[in-house]
C-alpha cells in the first residue's frame, strides 16, 4: 500500500510519543483516538524480544475512565456483567462490558484506588461517554473523568528485573493484576503486574503526562543491561496466548459468550447490569458462534488487513478475524468466529487469506 495516515491534531498523541519517534518507531494505529505504535520495523524480532528478554511498549492509548465518588461501585457493577464483589483495594480485575442488547462494548481492566474510586483501563471504544450518561441518566453521585494516566508496558521474563532495579525488590511480589501507587525520583506512577501477553511483566502508569520522556528514557536505561528493545503489543504472541483484541476480534454485534468470555457473566448476581435480561436470554438459546483458534496451512501468511471468511465448500461458516505467522509453532495461525454447529474436527474449512483459500483446522486457545 502507497499511502499514509497523516498525524493531525485530531488524533491525539501519547506521552511517549517524542521518545518513541526518537526511538524508531516504524508504524502506528490508531486506537482509542490515539496514534498507538504498531512496530519498530522487526515485528518478529520484537517477538523475539519478548518471548527471551523484555521488552517496553506504549500502550497509553489504554485510556482510563474514573469513576469516582460515593456512587462509584454502585455504577461499576451496574457496567459489567461480572461480580467485582470481594475487590479489595490495590487489586484489579478483568471485566468485560456489554451494551443493553448484551453485545460486548469493551473489555476493561478494574483498578479501585479506594472505595470510591475506581479506574477502568479500557480497549478500543468510548466508555467515557457511555459511563458519564448511564451515571447521569440514572442519577448517581458519581463524576466521570479522564485521569493524567498513561500506561508504559515493560514484558518479557526479565520484565521483574527491569522493574525491580527501578522501584526495589517489593515489586516481584505483586500479584498479578494487583498494583500499588508509587513513584520514580518524584515521577509519579501507580505500577500494576499486568500486560497485554503472556509473557509476565508490569505497566508502569505515568500520572503526569509531561514527564513521559522521562519515564521513557528511566525504564529504557535500566533495561538496558536485559537487552530491552521498544516494541508493541505482538499480534504474534497474543494470538499464540489466545488473548482477546476488542476491535480486531469482535467488535459491535459479538456477545461474550461468543468472545469466549462467558467465565466473566455473572448471570445468577442478584443486582442488576447493563445488558443481564439479554445475556440470560441469549444463555437459554445457546450462542451462534464461537471465538476459536484456526491453523492454517500452507507458505506464511503476512499483512492480514480485514476479516475474511471461512468456508466449507461454497457455504461461509465464519470469519477469520485476524491471522499471523507463529514462529515458535511453525505455522500460520488466526483467531476466528466459527459457526456453532461446525465441529472442531471438521475436516473439510478453507480459510480465505484474501488471494487464496487454504485448508484450515479449529485449533483450541491458546495454541
Ligand atoms: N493494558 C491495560 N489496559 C488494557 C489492556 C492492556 N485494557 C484493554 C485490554 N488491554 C484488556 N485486555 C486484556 C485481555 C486479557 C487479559 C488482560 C487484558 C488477561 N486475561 C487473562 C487470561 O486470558 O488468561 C485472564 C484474566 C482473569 O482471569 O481475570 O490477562 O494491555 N492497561
Amino acid at each position: 500500500m502507497s499511502f499514509q495516515i497523516a498525524v493531525g491534531c485530531n488524533i491525539r498523541k501519547s506521552p511517549y510519543f517524542d521518545a518513541t519517534v526518537a526511538d524508531g518507531v516504524v508504524s502506528f494505529s490508531v486506537y482509542n483516538h490515539m496514534f498507538a505504535p504498531s512496530h519498530f520495523g522487526d515485528p518478529e524480532g520484537e517477538y523475539r524480544a519478548l518471548l527471551d528478554k523484555v521488552v517496553m511498549w506504549d500502550v497509553s492509548c489504554e485510556r482510563q475512565v474514573e469513576l469516582a465518588g460515593p456512587d462509584a461501585e454502585q455504577l461499576m457493577r451496574y457496567l459489567t456483567p461480572r461480580d467485582i464483589s470481594g475487590t479489595v483495594i490495590g487489586q484489579g480485575r478483568y471485566v468485560p462490558m456489554c451494551d443493553y442488547d448484551g453485545n460486548l462494548i469493551n473489555d476493561p481492566v478494574l483498578q479501585k484506588l479506594a472505595d470510591d474510586c475506581f479506574w477502568l483501563s479500557i480497549a478500543d471504544s468510548d466508555i467515557l461517554l457511555w459511563a458519564q450518561a448511564i451515571a447521569a441518566e440514572r442519577g448517581l453521585d458519581v463524576r466521570v473523568t479522564e485521569p493524567d494516566a498513561s500506561p508504559l508496558g515493560v514484558q518479557g521474563p526479565c520484565a521483574d528485573d527491569v522493574v525491580a532495579d527501578l522501584f526495589g525488590d517489593w515489586v516481584r511480589e505483586l500479584k498479578y493484576f494487583w498494583f500499588r501507587e508509587t513513584d520514580l525520583d518524584g515521577i509519579p506512577i501507580l505500577l500494576a503486574r499486568s500486560g497485554w501477553s503472556k509473557q509476565g511483566g508490569f505497566e508502569l502508569y505515568l500520572r503526569d503526562a509531561r514527564q513521559g520522556t522521562e519515564l521513557y528514557k528511566r525504564v529504557k536505561e535500566a533495561g538496558v543491561q536485559y537487552g530491552i528493545i521498544p516494541s508493541a503489543p505482538s499480534d504474534i504472541e497474543r494470538i499464540e496466548s489466545g488473548l482477546l483484541s476488542y476491535g480486531a476480534d469482535a467488535r459491535y454485534g459479538v456477545n461474550p459468550f461468543e468472545a469466549g468470555l462467558g467465565a466473566f457473566v455473572g448471570l445468577d448476581r442478584d443486582d442488576d447490569f447493563v445488558g443481564k435480561a439479554a445475556l440470560q436470554k441469549m444463555m437459554k438459546e445457546g450462542i451462534r458462534r464461537r471465538r476459536v483458534g484456526l491453523v492454517i496451512v500452507g507458505d506464511k501468511i503476512s499483512g492480514f488487513t480485514h476479516p475474511h471468511g471461512i468456508y466449507l465448500g461454497e457455504d461461509v461458516v465464519g470469519t477469520v478475524t485476524e491471522a499471523v505467522y507463529s514462529p515458535r509453532l511453525e505455522k500460520n495461525i488466526a483467531v476466528a468466529l466459527l459457526n456453532s454447529e461446525i465441529a472442531d474436527d471438521e475436516p473439510g474449512l478453507e480459510a480465505d487469506i484474501g488471494a487464496e483459500r487454504r485448508l484450515a483446522w479449529v485449533s483450541k486457545l491458546p495454541f
